[in-house]
C-alpha cells in the first residue's frame, strides 16, 4: 500500500520570487496536510549529503551551489498516496515539460531552478523527512 507521507522543499528560487504563499496554497488546496515546516538554509555539506545520489551527475556542483544560495522552506506533508500525488502536483523536473497547472509549470524558472522538491519514493520520503526534522519536531 502506498504511504501517506512525503517530503518537500520550496527551493531558493521559489522563496526568492515571493511564491512561498502561492505554493503552500496549491499544496493545501490539493489536500495535503502540513505535518512539519520550517524556513531554513542548507549548508554546503547538508546539500551535498541530501543530493548525494546525484554526485556523479554533471549538474551536481551547480545543484549544490543553487540549493545553498538562499533560504528554503522544508516540510513534511500527509495525504493518501502522498508521494505519487505530490509528484503529479509539482510536474516534470523541466518546467518546459511540466503539465499545465502544476507548481513547476507556474513557478519554476528552469530545469535547475525548478521551485520545489518532491520525494520520489516512500523510502526516500522517510529518509528526507528525518534528514530535515528530528522526530521530536513532527506534529502527531
Ligand atoms: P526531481 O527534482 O524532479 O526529482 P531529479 O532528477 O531528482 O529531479 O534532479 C534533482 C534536481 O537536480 C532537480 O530538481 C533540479 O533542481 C536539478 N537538476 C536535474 N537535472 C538537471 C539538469 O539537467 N541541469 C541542472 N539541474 C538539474
Ligand atoms: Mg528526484
Amino acid at each position: 500500500m502506498a504511504g501517506t507521507k512525503t517530503f518537500t522543499m520550496i527551493k531558493p528560487d521559489g522563496v526568492e520570487s515571493n511564491n512561498i504563499g502561492n505554493i503552500l496554497q496549491m499544496i493545501t488546496d490539493a489536500g495535503f496536510a502540513i505535518k512539519a515546516m520550517k524556513l531554513t538554509r542548507l549548508s554546503t555539506e547538508q546539500a551535498q549529503e541530501f543530493y548525494a545520489i546525484h554526485a556523479e551527475r554533471p549538474f551536481y556542483g551547480e545543484l549544490v551551489e543553487y540549493m545553498t544560495s538562499g533560504p528554503i522552506v522544508s516540510a513534511i506533508l500527509e495525504k493518501d498516496n502522498a508521494v505519487e500525488d505530490f509528484r503529479t502536483l509539482i510536474g516534470a523536473t523541466n518546467p518546459a515539460e511540466a503539465a499545465e497547472g502544476t507548481i513547476r509549470a507556474k513557478y519554476a524558472e528552469s530545469i535547475g531552478r525548478n521551485a520545489v522538491h518532491g520525494s520520489d519514493s516512500d523510502e526516500n520520503a522517510e529518509i528526507e523527512g528525518n534528514f530535515h526534522f528530528p522526530v521530536a519536531e513532527v506534529v502527531a
